[in-house]
């Protein structure tokens, strides 16, 4: 079994002083950090292999298409789709699920009909439905969250009917790391015939996920929460839902046969990859998925549980820290909290100082943080690569910080 000194031997990152400090990087919810084995896969693309895919005959082009192809196909696995067809790269979680508000959006919601997502969701889950729904005139409606924060699937059975044409909810909260139980909704969302839809940003890098065994159309995540570069993320939909749908975005590579005045659609995935995608970010996430297979999940789990516990343990000895959202066994590696009568974004600039990376704010969920009776929380988040060491440190300089304000 790999060891925690062999793992941080592979992030670069961690070889790096913040301002002379030792960096403590809990910031992972937002972005995790890049192992060599990735960074160098990005390079050695660039250095020996580089050439547009799917265009020429040349050499270049077919390994870079080759190599591009089996990325697919890779992910394919890693979510257990059917197969490469099932799998679109897009830039990130948001372009995912935008692809899905427009296409389904502007091509199947009728007024009348209602999406339904849950509180918890990021704004990338939300503001598109929003936008669609008031074009099209169709309801949103929410699943609401309990008092412990965690989801009501009493009032999921109340919100989905069947004038239901999506489900989109997300997996795990980014802001308080609830898990959703996902396969609970889709088994109603299936019951009413809509669309369901899964928001993995936070959930693919932390917990194996098997679209199948959840029974979900469509399932989105990063790249770069889970180890891959920024800029590369991807979709899975269920190969006869993709057939039907309408593409999102135009242009070369997604097309069969273009005349002056139409076009028919190429091979999935295709049909939803328009442009020059990113080879090189393809490639990461390939080497990310293969690093992570590595680990294993159950490692992971097992790692980040052990932390999540010792931090709401650790933070629960400070009577000045509020920590919102549920028990540690019903979320994930996530705790966001308040400290009395200081902001969070002072506590994060002071952290800092100390080379402790968290991130302060709404966590791009204004609407959870309002019901949470706040406009924001720091939140700290972790990884596999982290150790208790790390919420050693960030216990430390909480003391430390609210000794400086009182
Ligand atoms: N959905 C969830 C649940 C997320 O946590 C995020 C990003 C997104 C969607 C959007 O992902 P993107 O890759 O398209 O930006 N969450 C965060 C976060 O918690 N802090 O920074 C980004």
């Amino acid at each position: 079994m790999i060891s925690i000194t062999e793992i941080l031997k592979d992030f670069p990152i961690f070889e790096t002083k913040i301002h002379g400090k030792r960096l403590v990087y809990l910031d992972n919810a937002a972005t995790t950090q890049k192992p060599r084995q990735v960074i160098e896969a990005i390079s050695q693309y660039y250095e020996t292999r580089n050439a547009n895919v799917h265009r020429g005959v040349h050499y270049l082009s077919e390994i870079a298409s080759e190599d591009y192809e089996e990325a697919h196909n890779k992910v394919a696995k890693f979510l257990n789709a059917k197969g490469m067809e099932e799998i679109i790269f897009t830039r990130n979680t948001t372009e995912s699920l935008n692809l899905l508000a427009y296409s389904l959006g502007l091509n199947e919601l009728e007024k009348g009909d209602n999406i339904v997502l849950t509180r918890f969701e990021h704004h990338s889950n939300l503001v598109p439905w929003q936008q669609m729904a008031r074009r099209q005139g169709a309801e949103i409606r929410f699943i609401e969250m309990t008092e412990d924060c965690r989801l009501d699937l009493a009032s999921a059975e109340k919100a989905i009917d069947d004038k239901t044409k999506v489900v989109s909810i997300t997996h795990m909260s980014n802001a308080l790391g609830t898990i959703i139980p996902v396969k609970e909704v889709s088994k109603l969302a299936r019951e009413h015939g809509a669309y369901m839809i899964v928001d993995g940003a936070q959930s693919a890098p932390h917990m194996p996920v098997d679209v199948r065994e959840l029974d979900v159309d469509f399932f989105a995540f990063s790249g770069h929460k889970m180890l891959a570069p920024m800029g590369i993320g991807g979709l899975y939909g269920r190969e006869d839902i993709l057939e039907k749908m309408e593409p999102f975005l135009f242009g070369g590579d997604m097309i069969s046969i273009v005349s002056f005045d139409n076009a028919t659609w190429n091979r999935l995935p295709w049909k939803f990859e328009a442009g020059t995608p990113n080879v090189s970010g393809g490639i990461g996430l390939a080497v990310a998925i293969d690093y992570l297979g590595k680990i294993g999940f159950d490692k992971i789990h097992y790692i980040e549980h052990e932390l999540t516990e010792y931090a709401h343990e650790r933070l629960n000895e400070l009577s000045f820290i509020k920590i919102y959202g549920p028990e540690p066994k019903y979320k994930g590696a996530v705790v966001s909290f308040a400290m009395d009568g200081i902001h969070p974004h002072d506590i994060a600039s002071l952290l800092d100082e100390d080379g402790i990376a968290v991130r302060a704010g709404h966590h791009c969920a204004q609407p959870l943080m309002k019901m949470l009776g706040t406009d924001s929380t720091t939140r700290a988040s972790m990884y596999f690569y982290n150790t208790k060491e790390d919420i050693d440190a960030l216990v430390e300089s909480l003391q430390k910080i609210y000794k400086l304000f009182s």
